[in-house]
């Protein structure tokens, strides 16, 4: 039996939810944040209840945006730590939280500032682009910042043939296969996450709905990649769906919490988690550590407020300001 049957016959902890508690819950968190005039801010990764009481639900890229366009002084950023922080060095006259300070990112720890200076001496003359999934201190020495919804265009942007494109490995293999032209040179990082996932698993999904769109991030391995029809980040997911009017299934190779999203923008469509099931391995354990209390908590203790060295803000204030000049891609 595999582990996909395994956990349909006994639906995991994320299935069974305490509807009247949560109900509480969502009421406080609104009162705390009317209160407190804060801007809760929740990635499309994170649990669906946690999306269901944000003012806002989106991308990194969305969600830095939006902390930078609206007024209110306290963000409250339901996501993981880089990206809490990117929004903090975009807005250090706010006051940004993140309910839990242990919400980290594999892919992100998979480059430190020393693995990024040693790989600058190796390739002096390469034009660094990290990937938003990075610490502060990383982006700081990088010349550019992208995410998976603007990657191309960033690469697009540079007049430079030589690149170094840190941390995520599989991200940047699909970048390059795209520009022939340039030389890319890529980190050897991934998000486990979506590195779990094989091709077999997607076709074997295939086998069982042979009419099914079969959208992946550019986070996975090359051999899911091949099998999709449409590579985009989560945002560029809705799009990609909007873009199949005639389609009834889609199988959605990123982590599942998107799934909630699709479902409430497309109600009348069937989404598949790639794997599956739903929080099997496309699972993200960081994305899914805030929760509503968690959430109650931070905006009731003022907790845990995300501080940047001033220094290395400043730098990495620019990598990613360079970013956001940049267009989407479509
Ligand atoms: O950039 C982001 O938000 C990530 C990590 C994934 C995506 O495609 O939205």
């Amino acid at each position: 039996m595999s582990l996909a049957t395994a956990v349909r016959i006994a639906p995991p902890a994320y299935a069974q939810v305490d509807e009247e508690r949560h109900a509480v819950l969502r009421r406080q968190i609104h009162r705390l944040a009317r209160r407190r005039k804060a801007l809760i801010l929740a990635h499309n990764y994170q649990l669906p209840e946690v999306q269901d009481v944000a003012h806002f639900v989106g991308d990194s890229l969305g969600l830095a945006l939006e902390a930078q366009q609206d007024p209110r002084q306290t963000i409250v950023f339901c996501g993981v730590h880089f990206m809490a922080e990117s929004a903090k060095i975009l807005n250090q006259e706010k006051r940004v939280l993140l309910p839990s300070l242990a919400a980290g990112c594999s892919l992100s720890d998979s480059i430190t500032a020393e693995s990024l200076e040693e790989w600058k001496c190796r390739y002096p003359d390469h034009v660094v682009v990290t990937y938003i999934n990075s610490s502060a201190e990383v982006k700081a020495l990088s010349d550019i910042c992208c995410t998976s919804a603007n990657a191309v265009s960033v690469i697009r942007s540079l007049p430079d043939k030589k690149i170094l494109f840190t941390p995520d490995r599989n991200l940047g293999r699909w970048v390059a296969r795209q520009f022939p032209e340039k030389e890319i040179v890529i980190y050897d990082g991934c998000c486990p996450t979506h590195d779990v996932l094989r091709g077999a698993d997607v076709a074997s999904g295939r086998r069982g709905h042979p009419e099914a769109v079969v959208v992946a991030h550019p986070e996975c391995r090359e051999d899911v990649l091949e099998l999709a029809d449409e590579v985009c980040s989560t945002t560029g997911m809705v799009a990609a769906v909007e873009r199949h009017p005639e389609a009834k299934t889609f199988i959605i190779a990123t982590e599942w919490g998107l799934v909630h999203q699709l479902k409430k923008r497309f109600p009348d469509k069937e989404f598949i988690v790639a794997d599956g099931c739903i929080g099997c391995r496309l699972h993200c354990p960081y994305m899914k550590m805030n929760d509503l209390d968690s959430i109650a908590r931070s905006l009731q203790e003022d907790v845990f407020e995300i501080q940047v060295d001033p220094d290395i803000a400043s730098r990495a204030r620019l990598t990613l300001e360079r970013m956001m000049a940049v267009p989407r891609d479509r």
